[in-house]
């Protein structure tokens, strides 16, 4: 007789859950998977099937990059078939970044792909890394009707599930180390693992998984600050081969109303650099054109990134140049959510 056992494929691809401490230097690195699967028996006792896949090299988030979202997208299309949930281990530093990455690159998924990770390592007394991934891997698992409730990239992280795509890291201390600032969570976890099923995204059965993996890294995020002078902007605009950057504003999207300043902007968006407007606020959207400071934005076409994250308007720029959109639509593409990842 065949086991209904949901098959959880779980991808190890560093970060502190399974680091140690060096005993010269003191500070944290990568170890071995099969040592971190060991150090949790636990495991053994979910109702599900678990297979694991390490990177060969584990590393600290800090060293994310395309090549390794990539990598990461590669093991999850070789193994949707065979698995009907995929929970990836994940340094917290940079986990929103990979989060809205993967959820660029998996088109029509419609299996739990989820991120955790934690703040101390699984070895540590005081650990926060057994709950996380505990309940990561039941996330996975959870089904009706023989199919998977969660059909999205998640990031699951202190009893909370959320749209990776819309998360950002708020602190190196707390163990409550994420928050969705503009979208709801899609479960939480107490007592009963209670689902938020109004929000989660629900795929349509008839279409097949597509996997993009190229990205364009000709990309830069700006941060304004009251002070900032045109040497730097100019130095931004004219970085070779530059053909987009993310520019974090105040508020509601508003930014300095000097010539200078705007006529860069302009010249850029002319040279065919798209600019997205995305705010400095942890929460809330931009609305170009709400105040004078960002009617000039508005005018000479800057892209609003409304309520995105800066972590998922990144990827979502390297994503949508990296499929080479026409350049008369990339604006009206970027502006419409496609994963969830703005309203
Ligand atoms: N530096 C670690 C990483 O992102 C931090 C963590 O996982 N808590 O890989």
């Amino acid at each position: 007789m065949t086991s209904h056992k949901p098959k959880i494929l779980l991808i190890y691809t560093g970060g502190t859950i399974g680091m140690v401490k060096d005993f010269e230097t003191g500070a944290l690195k990568a170890f071995d998977f099969n040592e971190l699967l060991s150090r949790i028996p636990e495991l053994h006792l979910l109702d599900c099937q678990i297979e694991t896949i390490s990177f060969d090299v584990p590393i600290d988030s800090s060293n994310m990059n395309i090549s390794n979202w990539q990598k990461m997208a590669k093991i999850i299309e070789e193994n949707y078939s065979k698995f009907d949930g995929f929970v990836v281990l994940h340094g917290s530093d940079t986990m929103s970044y990979s989060a809205s990455a993967l959820s660029f690159m998996l088109e029509d998924l419609a299996k739990p792909v989820i991120f955790t990770g934690s703040q101390l390592p699984i070895g540590d007394l005081r650990t926060d890394a057994k709950e996380n991934l505990i309940t990561a891997i039941q996330v996975a698992s959870l089904q009706e009707n023989k199919k998977p409730v969660i059909q999205e990239v998640c990031l699951y992280f202190e009893y909370k599930l959320y749209r990776g795509n819309r998360t950002t890291k708020i602190s190196a201390e707390h163990f409550n180390a994420f928050t969705s600032p503009n979208f709801p969570e899609l479960a939480e976890s107490g007592v009963h693992l209670k689902v938020n099923y109004d929000v989660i995204l629900k795929q349509k059965a008839t279409k097949k998984l597509k996997v993009h993996t190229d990205f364009d890294d000709n990309v830069a995020i700006l941060k304004i600050f009251p002070g900032i002078n045109q040497k730097v902007l100019t130095a931004f605009f004219t970085i070779p081969n530059l053909k987009g950057i993310v520019l974090e504003t105040y508020g509601s999207g508003n930014a300095p109303t000097e010539d200078w300043f705007v006529q860069t902007l302009e010249q850029a968006i002319h040279n065919n650099i798209h600019i997205i407007n995305v705010t400095q606020c942890s929460g809330g959207s931009v609305s170009m054109g709400n105040y004078e400071t960002s009617t000039q934005l508005k005018n000479i076409g800057v892209i609003s990134g409304k309520d995105i994250t800066t972590e998922a308007a990144i990827t979502k720029l390297m994503y949508l140049l990296g499929q080479n959109v026409s350049h008369n639509v990339f604006k009206t593409i970027f502006e419409t959510g496609i994963r969830g990842e703005m309203f």
